[in-house]
């Protein structure tokens, strides 16, 4: 696991020191922590979920970078603002200098940072074109924000009787959640999907402005009224992707989640004729 979460520390300690502290059995918090992947939040969790796609691994990988660099930044400055704080008394520096400019500096933390943001930049539009790209997708998903839940066509697949795969997917209320499935973030129908395949979605809405946001898959696109946004996904392993509508739609905004259930191949072709066959 890849993520620092106190709760899994905590439970070593517990375990390490044979002590049982608060409502959940340290245990079992371990053995979830190492059985189920991080494609959901975790409480007091304080980095990003696991990556499961290509352009999440690459939102990690510069983010870790660009923090690299504000960590240098910040302690730079840090470091010259106390310098100057505490030279400016009279004890301490009783004749001051009466440099007002300096043309050499003045070039040099022009440029300097400069540099720096180009350095970023880089990386950063790399990323971001290849968010954008769509290669050559095998499966075409359209998801539809409806206050509140999300709906989805599957246009790919056709009977002769010219039913194509359509379904709504609303949140698992509180009372109806079996065991191991997730508060606020299971829904009834989930939208499944091929690994290793690309897929590109569709997105739009039926009302208000919602966003089809899923956090592990790197995918977050506003869906507009009117309006057909493109997002794509690479999905490298199978597993349960859990999202969230992520633009304010209303009061029902944090009831109307996302889940995505990526299997193989196989199982998605025999997930589709089932589905074709209803
Ligand atoms: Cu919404």
């Amino acid at each position: 696991m890849n993520h620092f979460n106190f709760e899994f520390i905590f439970s070593t300690l517990h375990i390490l020191l044979g002590t049982s502290v608060g409502p959940t059995d340290p245990v079992v918090t371990l053995v979830e922590h190492f059985s189920s992947s991080n494609d959901a939040p975790v409480p007091w969790q304080m980095t990003f979920q696991e990556a499961a796609t290509p352009i999440m691994e690459g939102i990690i990988s510069l983010h870790n970078d660009v923090m690299g660099i504000i960590v240098f930044i910040t302690i730079f400055v840090c470091w010259m603002l106390a310098r100057a704080l505490y030279l400016f008394s009279e004890d301490k520096n009783p004749t001051p200098q009466h440099i007002v400019h300096g043309t050499t500096i003045e070039l040099a933390w022009t440029i300097l940072p400069s540099f720096i943001l180009m350095f970023i930049a880089v990386p950063s539009f790399a990323l971001l074109y290849s968010m954008d790209e769509v290669i050559d997708p095998a499966i075409t998903i359209k998801a539809i924000g409806h206050q509140w839940y999300w709906s989805y066509e599957y246009s790919d697949y056709n009977t002769e009787d010219g039913d194509t795969i359509e379904f709504d997917s609303y949140m698992v209320q509180e009372d109806d959640l079996e065991l191991g499935q997730l508060r606020l973030l299971e829904v009834d129908n989930r939208v499944v999907v091929p690994t290793n395949t690309h897929i590109r979605v569709l997105i739009t809405s039926g009302d208000v402005i919602h966003a089809w946001a899923i956090p592990s898959l790197g995918v977050k696109a506003d869906a507009l009224p009117g309006r057909l946004n493109q997002a794509q996904m690479f999905v490298k392993r199978e597993g349960v992707f859990h999202g969230q509508c992520s633009e304010l739609c209303g009061v029902n905004h944090g009831f109307m989640p996302i889940v995505v259930e990526a299997v193989s191949l196989k199982d998605y072709v025999s997930w589709v004729s089932s589905k074709l066959e209803d």
